[in-house]
């Protein structure tokens, strides 16, 4: 990094939820319905998960929350710390401690809202080989509320920054939060980020989506998501490039700075979705013995790319920084760094 950016340049909310990571069998999935490479909220029957994986598979317990890694991933890239803020809601207990002290060791700025007497949020990574599956047990996350946005210190925040970024995750916990910070970026002129986060977020909650939708600038994907979107829009196609088309030409409140649509495919190539044009970005393919497990590699790629992004680079260098950023983090256990960021 060359200059010094302003401190809190970057704003993001979402639900900090600690992982409980662990290799499984695939009947393990089976026993739970679940799939590889799902993204589901906890019902009832889910709640063994959590204590089998640590009886029973010797889990991990990782920090994790798709806009907390993302953002934990931009301030490891920065060097640089507390240009990053982080918002959500965390119960009074040791698990909010471990996600405290993680975060703040990567250098974010996290300003928790704490609900007492409700546990912080769990999120279970079933790893099957290259997959993972992961079930939220939100929780204390769940308790998010706009009052947090409200209280001066943290309205100051909200104001000063310049760039804001939300997950699609953060769609089934608070709307009203999500619609207030997009209100603050289009009224200040500023770009607003989102994330598709997961199918089952097109498939049950379009209505909130679609109303944040018109303030995004860039709204992030992979495959199954965009497509995922596209089914929930009975659009006819499923191809990636037209979706991608059709998602940047979707109503947008700031019309001059028409949306852009970042759509990641595994290790196939990133698609930047810019009006009539879609450009490709390679991914360098990991050998399978490299691979650690795949948890956390789309909010790494965000990271990556919000690194470089709030340094005003382009979206070039905002993409490779994600590549590398998500290649990084897929060598090592959940969304966790090993050693200096080595992006040039
Ligand atoms: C509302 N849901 C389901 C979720 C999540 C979530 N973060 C926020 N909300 N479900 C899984 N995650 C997080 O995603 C990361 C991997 O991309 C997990 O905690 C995991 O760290």
């Amino acid at each position: 990094m060359t200059s010094t950016l302003q401190e809190g340049i970057l704003v993001g909310c979402g639900n900090p939820l600690l992982d409980i990571s662990a290799v499984v069998p695939l009947n393990f999935l089976q026993k739970y319905s679940m799939n590889e490479d799902d993204a589901i909220l906890a019902e009832d029957r889910h709640m063994p998960i959590y204590g089998e994986l640590v009886e029973g598979y010797q889990a991990e317990f990782l920090a994790g929350g798709s806009v907390q890694n993302s953002l934990r991933i931009a301030q490891w890239i920065l060097r640089q710390p507390r240009v990053a803020v982080f918002f959500g809601c965390v119960g009074e207990d040791r698990y909010a401690n471990i996600l405290k002290e993680k975060a703040q060791a990567a250098g974010l700025d996290v300003h928790y809202q704490v609900k007492k007497d409700v546990p912080t949020g769990t999120c279970a990574v079933l790893i099957t080989g290259t997959h993972r599956s992961l079930c939220a047990n939100l929780a204390a996350a769940n308790n998010f509320t706009i009052d947090h946005l409200e209280e001066p210190s943290n309205k100051a925040l909200v104001d000063n920054a310049q760039y804001y970024y939300i997950s699609g995750f953060f769609l089934t916990v608070n709307p009203p939060s999500i619609m207030q910070v997009a209100a603050t970026a289009h009224a200040k002129q500023r770009p607003f980020l989102m994330n598709l986060s997961a199918p089952f977020i097109s498939q049950f909650y379009m209505a909130p989506l679609l109303a944040a939708l018109p303030y995004v600038d860039i709204i992030f994907g992979n495959e199954a998501e965009a497509q995922a979107f596209a089914e929930a829009q009975q659009w006819p196609s499923g191809d990636l490039r037209e979706i991608g088309k059709r998602l940047v030409a979707m109503e947008k409140k700031n019309p001059t700075r028409p949306r852009i649509a970042i759509l990641t495919q595994g290790c196939d190539p990133v698609l930047l979705i810019q009006q009539d044009s879609v450009q490709e970005f390679p991914v360098t393919k990991l050998a399978v013995h490299e691979i650690v497990d795949t948890n956390g590699a789309g909010d790494a790629f965000v990271g990556g790319f919000l690194s470089q992004f709030v340094q005003g680079k382009s979206l070039d260098v905002c993409i490779r920084c994600g590549n590398y950023a998500a290649g990084h983090i897929i060598k090592n256990p959940g969304c966790t760094y090993s050693g200096e960021p080595e992006f040039v």
